[in-house]
């Protein structure tokens, strides 16, 4: 197989073995967030579909989200990057009874990686976790993560929450992850919450809302 298809099979297949030697081969040809959005996402899009289709187990699907980080890992110092912070701060985190990452932590690296600090709190936090960190970090902005259709429902309570203790006026709030859609955030969640509350379908709509937030 020619090496960039070689990258997407690797995450379909949870091949770890020779990773390296073919992200340094890749990074001669692209850079490393071309690989990671062109080559890596769609082996993790496939992977999605098997398992959806049952055709993939969930320890399978475990291996191919380790061969992602690796490589995401392996992939980020090799960025461009302004890492000087500064120019605001986001506080991430997936939502309660959710452990995906994958995502959020992509949203990480883009955002810190042009200019903003991040407090990325990790997975499965509840609103009070959340807003501890947020008011602790005295962040800009909020940003949830959530791939599970049951996530989106605790957006929903947590931005309800946030209503009920006042602090809406305070943080704006970003919200990603593949079982949301751009209609449900800007119509139904941005109906409950009384702040600004904005979808972002990647981590670089998520850059970009951040920019407008600081705005
Ligand atoms: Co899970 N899983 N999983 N899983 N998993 C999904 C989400 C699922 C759609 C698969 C499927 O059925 N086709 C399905 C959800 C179905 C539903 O809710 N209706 C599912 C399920 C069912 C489950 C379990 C329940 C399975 C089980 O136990 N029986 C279980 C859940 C456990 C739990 O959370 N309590 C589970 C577990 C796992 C693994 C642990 C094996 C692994 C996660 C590993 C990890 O994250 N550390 C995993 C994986 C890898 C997936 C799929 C295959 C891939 C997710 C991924 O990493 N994609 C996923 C299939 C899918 O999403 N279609 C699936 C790549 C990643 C970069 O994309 O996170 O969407 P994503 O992020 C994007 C954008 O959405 C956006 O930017 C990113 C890139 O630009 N974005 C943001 C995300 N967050 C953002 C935040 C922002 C801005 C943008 O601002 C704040």
């Amino acid at each position: 197989l020619p090496l960039l298809e070689r990258l997407e099979k690797r995450i379909i297949e949870g091949e770890l073995n020779g990773l390296e030697d073919d992200l340094e081969a890749a990074m001669r040809e692209k850079d490393p967030l071309a690989i990671i959005n062109e080559n890596l996402l769609a082996g993790m899009k496939v992977v999605g579909e098997l398992f959806g289709s049952g055709q993939m187990q969930l320890p399978f699907v475990l291996q191919s989200a380790e061969v992602m980080k690796t490589a995401v890992a392996y992939l980020e110092p090799y960025m461009e990057k302004d890492d000087s912070g500064g120019k605001g701060k986001l506080l991430l985190a997936t939502v309660k009874g959710d452990v995906h990452d994958i995502g959020k932590n992509l949203v990480d690296i883009i955002v810190s990686n042009n200019g903003y600090d991040v407090v990325n709190i990790g997975i499965k936090q509840p609103i009070n976790a959340i807003l501890d960190a947020a008011d602790e970090h005295k962040v800009d902005a909020i940003g949830m993560s959530g791939l599970l259709v049951k996530s989106t429902v605790i957006m929903k309570d947590n931005l309800k929450e946030m209503n009920a203790r006042g602090v809406a006026d305070k943080y704006p709030v970003l919200l990603g992850g593949a079982a949301l859609t751009r209609t449900y955030v800007e119509n139904d969640l941005d109906e409950v919450y009384d702040g600004d509350v904005r979808y972002a379908k990647d981590a670089f709509e998520g850059l970009r809302l951040m920019d407008h937030v600081m705005a």
